[in-house]
């Protein structure tokens, strides 16, 4: 198995980001040889120390799949399509962050008021739109490929933003709390092309993938996934799937969920 995860609401705590409760399983996991792949909408930057926490060593795939970072030391050779930087190979599946924040500033005027977007927010204002501390902030603030959005508005009127998003060539994806926008890539693109890339460089081996996610932007990745985890949010409905086989939802909120579905899947006999 490969297990591929969202981060916050699933593997970390929707409110305290803690991940108290699944450090023991990930103990587990890491000796099993069962690698746990971080799939979030966070940035590189942020990753570097979560995973640092973590204890992880596993490639990670940032700001919803517009990239795959994997530790040269992953895989027996480069990936094709890769380019090495400090460490890692790069597989990038989305243009850079400038464009869409160009797009947002020309959609100032005619929703005035109704949304600000992190690279005009200060570290202060995103630390408390966020609940990240100041630090934790500026990381979530080093966007390489999409800009989140807090929208401010009513309801009617994001469908109209969502739809100028569009027009204007964008792929806005729904977080936890913020509206990502960026080109066209998503969770469940990236999951499939690491899950290729690691069954071509293991012909000996037989993965199959476990996807967990709490949020609509894990849709992509709960859909193509062997096995689809939905992790139970204190704040927004699961997930909807088109998919009804091989579905769980965890009894559970967050880390907790999380450590409960996998325990029950890979450890009870
Ligand atoms: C943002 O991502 C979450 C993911 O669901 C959201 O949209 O609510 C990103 O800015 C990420 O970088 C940041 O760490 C997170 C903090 O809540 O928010
Ligand atoms: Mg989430
Ligand atoms: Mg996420």
């Amino acid at each position: 198995h490969i297990i591929f995860t969202d981060l916050d609401g699933t593997l970390l705590d929707h409110h305290s980001y803690s991940f108290a409760p699944v450090v023991s399983i990930l103990d587990k996991l890491q000796q099993e040889g069962i690698p746990v792949i971080p799939n979030t909408s966070k940035t590189f930057a942020e990753l570097v120390e979560i995973r640092g926490a973590l204890k992880l060593t596993t490639p990670f795939i940032v700001e919803n799949g517009a990239a795959i970072y994997i530790p040269t030391h992953f895989f027996p050779q480069q990936p094709i399509g890769t380019i090495e930087k400090s460490g890692y190979w790069l597989k990038e599946f989305s243009p850079r962050v400038e464009h869409w924040v160009g797009v947002l500033d020309t959609l100032q005027a005619a929703f005035s008021e109704e949304f600000e977007h992190f690279s005009r927010m200060s570290v202060k204002r995103i630390s408390e739109v966020t609940g990240l501390s100041e630090h934790d902030a500026e990381l979530a603030a080093t966007r390489e490929y999409g800009e989140p959005v807090n929208w401010l508005g009513d309801q009617a009127s994001k469908t109209l933003f969502i739809h100028a998003l569009e027009e204007a060539g964008a792929t806005p994806l729904q977080g936890g709390r913020f509206l990502h926008v960026s080109g066209y890539s998503d969770k469940g693109q990236a999951l499939t092309w690491l899950l290729n890339e690691y069954q071509k460089q293991h012909p000996d081996k037989q993965c199959d993938s476990i996807a967990l996610g709490d949020g609509q932007n894990d849709v992509a990745m709960l859909e193509v996934a062997s096995l689809a985890i939905r992790i139970l949010s204190p704040t927004t409905p699961p997930p909807e799937l088109k998919r009804t086989n091989k579905v769980i939802t965890s009894h559970n909120f967050g880390p907790t969920g999380w450590a409960e579905c996998i325990e029950a899947i890979l450890f009870k006999q």
